[in-house]
């Protein structure tokens, strides 16, 4: 049908769209790529970019509205828009870095706050192989005040504590289930704060990979920390040089969640797709989504995903500690060599 496809030329005469409204993003794509992430590559500052998405969209409380307080604008642009407050929430540690990054790519452009931020966690995923490509919508509505404090959760809470935020935030559609298709996006993460002796420390031993180590990965018996011990928020892990968040280790194995966890070992078209899907939610939280337009074919499509599902190297299934009682962890080859060491992802 001609109708439904009929495309438009962009006034910068190279490209097309289906919307007007998308045309202004290809320069934004183009100079994200070029000049924030290194020629399009899945590093810490696309990484950052995405844990910033996260971090704006969720700070929305209809339970704090229900109380007749001001409960957050949800993907609304404030963390970057008031960042002398916002990042210094002690959950957003370490977001003040991203946010300054990206400040000058938001006045060279003409899009809302709350939009670009969220484009431009879309197009740092899609430098991560393996990645789905996220959406991207453009009219959201900035912030005119900042989000209160004790929104975001933190790695030291509890399951519950986790699920009733989540789950407040998205008027219930986060629910556990959905908490565990969100928790896809530590596949390409690191903590810098968490342990501040051992910066860069990542989540599994792909950080520049969309793949599912995570899931494998967290499910092991922790046996060591990558830097010191005692600090809140995270548990020993497998690996060394890797970084467990206490959060990741309790919802792996809660009984509501374990199952879920489990099943995205070695199911590389479900962590896209399902964090294609909650992506899509979390992006427009506290927004009309009959106010925005949607420009996701501006996101370029990642390249595919690379590498076997494996247990690390000197680990194996006898490693697991089996918290799904349903079904039996996947069997999975494991590496050969020494005892696998992750290294730091390199900082900004
Ligand atoms: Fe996340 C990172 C927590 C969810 C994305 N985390 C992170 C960290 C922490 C966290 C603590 C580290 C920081 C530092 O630097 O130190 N998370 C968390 C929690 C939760 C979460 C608790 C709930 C459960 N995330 C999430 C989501 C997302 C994310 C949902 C998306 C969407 N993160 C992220 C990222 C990262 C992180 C991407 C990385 C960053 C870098 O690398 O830098
Ligand atoms: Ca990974």
């Amino acid at each position: 049908n001609a109708a439904l496809t009929r495309r438009v030329a962009c006034p910068d005469g190279k490209n097309t769209a289906t919307n007007a409204a998308c045309c202004q993003l290809f320069a934004v794509r183009d100079d994200l790529q070029e000049n924030l992430f290194h020629g399009g590559q899945c590093t810490a500052e696309a990484h950052e970019s995405l844990r910033l998405t996260f971090h704006d969209a969720i700070a929305i409380s209809p339970a704090l509205e229900a109380q007749g307080q001001f409960g957050g604008g949800g993907a609304d642009g404030s963390i970057a828009i008031f960042p002398e407050i916002e990042t210094n929430f002690h959950p957003n540690i370490g977001l003040d870095e991203i946010v300054e990054l990206q400040k000058p790519f938001v006045q060279r452009h003409n899009l809302s706050v709350a939009d670009f931020i969220q484009f431009a966690g879309a197009i740092g995923v899609s430098n991560c192989p393996g990645a789905p490509q996220l959406a991207a919508f453009v009219g959201r509505k900035d912030a005119t005040q900042p989000a209160p404090d004790g929104l975001v959760p933190e790695p030291f809470h509890t399951p519950d504590q986790i699920f009733d935020r989540l789950a407040d935030a998205s008027q219930g559609e986060f629910d556990p289930i959905l908490t565990v298709w969100l928790l896809t996006a530590h596949t390409v993460a690191a903590a810098n704060d968490v342990d501040p002796t051992v910066p860069g420390s990542p989540f599994d031993s792909t950080p520049g990979l969309w793949d599912t180590q995570f899931f494998v990965e967290t499910q092991l018996r922790g046996t060591m920390f990558p830097g010191t011990g005692g600090n809140q928020g995270e548990v020993e892990s497998a690996i060394k040089g890797e970084l467990r968040l206490q959060s990741d280790h309790t919802i792996a194995r809660d009984s509501r969640t374990a199952c879920e966890w489990q099943s995205f070992v070695n199911n590389q078209t479900k962590a896209q797709q399902m964090f294609q899907f909650v992506f899509h939610d979390l992006s427009i939280l506290g927004q009309d989504i009959n106010q925005l337009v949607d420009c996701s074919e501006v996101v370029p499509v990642p390249p595919p995903p690379q590498g076997v599902t494996h247990f690390p190297a000197g680990l194996t299934i006898a490693d697991v500690e089996q918290a799904c009682a349903e079904t039996p962890f996947p069997s999975l080859p494991t590496d050969p060599g020494p005892a696998t060491s992750v290294a730091p992802v390199p900082l900004p």
